[in-house]
């Protein structure tokens, strides 16, 4: 191998998921510089399926950043969700129950594309399919990061390093053993996710209770449905044809006055396994954690690149207070700031998950208990209000984040 190739930039950023991307876009509008590594290509980062439920907060945290036009443009507003229970449909009026406040649809590798094109168009820079990274003295204030990339190798010496690099990234794990809490709870089951060209057969998502175990019916067009079915956490998919797949849902969402979903050609299918993790504190030295790095959640409740926007909202500013003024008050208090959002997420998360998800083992009084909270979201203006100021997502600017 040539010799090393030295850069210096003022934030290393690990990972151009959302977290990366956003801090990297924020930090620029900052003043501040930041180099990314991504060790995936950018082609597939940008066809890669993942969420699809944007927070009111994040909706104008990228309208603000300048970044939301074709989300704008193209997004889905939905003002309300359906749950289905009983074979029957309730409306849960968010915007009403929340004094205005709504969801967008709009895919996650549509938010990465707008992102990537606009660290791009002002020569921001990305090393996509950077392999062998690893982080240094992070402990210190000289952070620096190696990776290589077209067969060359490369430092990037940095005051400050985002660890944006997803659960399966190295930043966490890099970390001495022993400064890090880990809490974690692995659910027993799975969801098999499908992509299909067929019209959603509802304007709005339905999350839906049934024996057999939970659905949900989502979107990401007007053409384009996203349907996912409880199932377990290490289902075979060669098991699941097509033809099994739709049968299935059919059962799932059926209702007393035969609600049919629409059906066409499926385009993509996958399995996912359900966890909810959390990393104290989501800082080491000069190494910050920022979204699935430090936390997942289970996707009931749609809060995954939601909390990944949050943290890097909040990193960003408290690194440029850091270079404005030399003050340390936000980077300190980084962690237990992003944290308080995160178990808010958590239990939120959690909370869904168990009201909805058939549980192995269940001898009934699970059944009736979900179904008489289900019944209660409906009737109690207070417990509708709950879900929706939770779903919608909490404003940026909790009592005591003083932001
Ligand atoms: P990401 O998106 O995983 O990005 C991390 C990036 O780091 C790169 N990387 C490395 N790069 C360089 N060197 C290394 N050693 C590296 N190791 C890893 C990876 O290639 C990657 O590009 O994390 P980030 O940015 O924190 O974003 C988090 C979100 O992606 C995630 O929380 C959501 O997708 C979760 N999620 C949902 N969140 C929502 O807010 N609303 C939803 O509706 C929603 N639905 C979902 C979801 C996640 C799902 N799956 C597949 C887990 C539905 C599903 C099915
Ligand atoms: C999605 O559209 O992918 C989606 C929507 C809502 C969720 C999870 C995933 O709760």
């Amino acid at each position: 191998m040539a010799d090393c190739r030295k850069l210096r930039t003022q934030v290393g950023i690990v990972g151009a998921g959302p977290a990366g991307l956003i801090l990297s876009h924020l930090l620029h509008l900052q003043g501040v510089g930041s180099i990314v590594i991504e060790s995936q290509t950018r082609r597939h980062l940008e066809e890669r399926i993942r969420a699809g439920v944007l927070e009111q907060g994040t909706v104008d945290l990228l309208n603000e950043a300048g970044v939301g036009g074709r989300m704008r443009r193209e997004g889905l507003v939905h003002h309300g969700i359906e749950l289905r229970f009983n074979r029957r449909g309730h409306r849960i009026d968010m915007h009403e129950l929340t004094g205005g406040r709504a969801i967008t649809v709009y895919a996650q590798q549509e938010v990465v594309k707008d992102l990537i094109d606009a660290r791009l168009q002002v020569g921001g820079e990305i090393f996509f399919e950077a392999v062998q990274a690893a982080i240094q003295d992070f402990e210190g204030e000289s952070p620096r990061i190696r990776f290589q990339h077209a067969g060359e190798e490369y430092e990037i010496a940095c005051d400050f390093i985002g660890g944006c690099d997803g659960f399966h990234g190295i930043c966490r794990h890099a970390i001495p053993a022993g400064a890090l809490r880990c809490f974690e709870k692995v659910y027993p089951f799975g969801w098999l996710g499908i992509l299909a060209e067929a019209a959603p057969a509802s304007r709005e998502l339905i999350y839906s209770h049934h024996e057999r175990g939970f659905a949900l019916l989502s979107m990401r067009t007007p053409q384009i449905s996203r349907v996912y079915l409880q199932c377990r956490p290490d289902e075979d998919l060669a098991a699941w044809p097509d033809g099994r797949i739709w049968e299935e849902f059919a059962r799932r969402f059926e209702t007393v006055d035969g609600f049919r979903l629409n059906e066409g050609p499926i385009l993509q299918k996958g399995v996912t396994a359900m966890r909810s993790f959390v990393a104290e504190p989501m800082q080491y030295g000069r190494l910050f954690l920022a979204g699935d790095a430090a936390h997942i959640v289970p996707p009931t409740g749609a809060k995954g690149l939601n909390l990944a926007a949050a943290d890097a909202r909040i990193l960003s500013r408290a690194v440029a207070d850091w270079y404005r003024a030399g003050a340390t008050g936000l980077l300190e208090r980084y962690s237990e700031i992003c944290l308080r959002r995160v178990w808010r997420a958590q239990h939120f998360s959690w909370w869904m998950t168990s009201m909805l998800h058939r549980f192995d083992g269940d001898d009934g009084f699970d059944y009736r208990r979900q179904l008489a909270e289900l019944d209660h979201v409906i009737t109690s203006r207070t417990a509708a209000a709950s879900l929706a100021e939770n779903y919608t997502g909490l404003p940026f600017d909790l009592p005591g984040e003083r932001l």
